[in-house]
């Protein structure tokens, strides 16, 4: 069904230019990261808004039932295991093997994550933080497991929604949902405190298919190590972690990574990227053409009609 027409140009602005031939350098947000004020009655308390806004980030706990947690689980692991033969193209494998490293449009593959995406623990929080209505721009689930999981470089998600995929503003959030205990060891998610405020347009063009390479290990929309030096310097660097079931929200602008995973235990991670329905996408900033819609949607740009409640099978 198509819901919406390819390519709206309602914002041919480009507020925040990047992949510059040649030079990096920084241009200072314009966009609000916290886009509500907060209020009694707000999905979140003040401190977590608060902490939200300041750094970039924050982390819930507590938010899952055992039962619906073994539910998740359970239906992370059918996913992988799906017959290599039978892969379709939304599943990403490690640089050099066949192992899964990535399975997107996790609420097209299974009616159990689409109602984990809706759900208002996760979309409406969105909600509230981007205070607009949200649709799924992107949803995946990271498998990192023990010995062999391999990195994510550290990057800011927007610069290359922006670039590839033509969101106009920072008016985006990512929920990523535990679905192993996260350590301080076992590959968490890393961020830079603070970060969010500054846009870092990178060197280098973007290559066509890009995301064939980028998926595997990004190279290009990556910020230089001396920037990044710079950044984790002044700020700092955090690792979200806790147990199966704790979930991260994110600023699209956050810059982040994650370290390999040479520990016997498995980190995995679903991602719901909720874009606020206003900052749909309109021609790539920075690329030739879009990507695939299982990587970035454009052509179903519905409002999700958030559900309350545990989630069953
Ligand atoms: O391509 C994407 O949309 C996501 N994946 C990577 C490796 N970097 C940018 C963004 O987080
Ligand atoms: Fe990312």
């Amino acid at each position: 069904m198509k819901v919406t027409k390819e390519i709206q140009p309602f914002d041919t602005v480009d507020a925040y230019p990047t992949r510059l031939p040649d030079r990096e350098h920084l241009i200072h947000r314009t966009d609000p990261v916290l886009w509500s004020d907060w209020h009694e009655g707000a999905p979140i308390s003040r401190d977590e808004a608060e902490h939200y806004r300041e750094n970039g980030y924050f982390v819930r706990h507590d938010l899952f039932g055992q039962a619906e947690l073994d539910l998740l689980v359970q239906t992370a692991r059918r996913l992988r295991d799906t017959d290599p033969a039978e892969r379709p193209a939304d599943y990403v494998t490690e640089p050099g093997s066949d192992d899964v490293r990535t399975v997107f449009r996790l609420d097209e593959h299974s009616p159990v994550f689409a109602r984990l995406a809706a759900d208002s623990r996760l979309a409406g929080v969105a909600e509230f933080l981007l205070n607009d209505r949200v649709y799924l721009h992107q949803s995946r689930l990271n498998y990192k497991p023990g010995f062999k999981g391999k990195e994510f470089y550290w990057h800011s998600d927007f610069e290359t929604w922006h670039a590839e995929d033509g969101l106009p503003r920072m008016r985006a959030v990512s929920a990523s949902v535990l679905l192993t205990d996260n350590s301080r060891l076992n590959g968490p998610l890393l961020l830079i405190p603070g970060s969010q405020t500054e846009f870092i347009a990178c060197a280098g063009e973007t290559p066509d298919n890009n995301h064939e390479c980028s998926l595997k290990a990004q190279e290009i929309g990556v910020p230089s190590p001396d920037t990044i030096t710079r950044f984790a310097r002044d700020l700092g660097l955090d690792a979200a972690h806790g147990p199966t079931g704790t979930v991260v929200f994110f600023d699209c602008n956050t810059l982040h990574g994650s370290n390999g995973n040479i520990t016997p235990d498995p980190r995995s991670n679903a991602f719901f990227v909720f874009n606020a329905i206003t900052n749909r996408p309109v021609r790539p900033f920075a690329a030739p053409k879009p990507r695939p819609a299982w990587l970035s949607n454009r052509d179903r740009i519905l409002p999700i009609e958030t559900v309350e409640g545990p989630i069953t099978g």
